[in-house]
């Protein structure tokens, strides 16, 4: 029942952008989400964002039906202390990658709206600044890869 669910989530999800399918889209890959050890309702998330276009791309927002909330936020030092801010934008250069990794620019998934299990799967949908969305499969992971 459980994984069916989120099966159906993924169908959507991937289904959902089907203009502009021949046209050139960043590409996320290998994206997990870090289980917290204990039961809290905020995760991180990570992948790797590449722009194999020969045009910038921007992506301005990020949501999933697997969490109420959802934004990108990036981690800095600031006056010797970590602090994590939301991130406006994430700008793709032609042709550039950029890791979302622990530490640095990641997803903050809040409120699991259905029970996640290391191993499940969630899509995750960014919005890229010309209209377009692009998908990414996040597996869930009890600590880094
Ligand atoms: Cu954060």
């Amino acid at each position: 029942m459980r994984m069916n669910r989120l099966v159906l989530l993924l169908l959507l999800a991937v289904a959902a952008p089907a203009f502009a399918s021949d046209a050139c889209m960043p590409v996320a890959s290998d994206g997990w989400i870090r289980k917290p050890p204990v039961n809290l309702p905020v995760m991180a998330g990570y992948a790797k964002l590449e722009n194999p276009c020969d045009t910038a791309a921007t992506i301005i927002a990020a949501s999933s039906e697997a969490f109420a909330d959802t934004s990108i936020h990036e981690t800095r030092i600031e006056d010797g202390v970590s602090r994590m801010r939301v991130t406006p934008a994430l700008e793709l250069a032609a042709g550039a990658t950029l890791g979302m990794e622990p530490g640095g620019v990641h997803l903050m998934l809040v409120n699991p709206t259905v029970p996640l299990q290391v191993g499940d799967k969630v899509s995750v949908v960014f919005a890229l600044g010309d209209g377009r969305t692009l998908a990414g499969e996040f597996e869930l992971r009890s600590t880094a890869p």
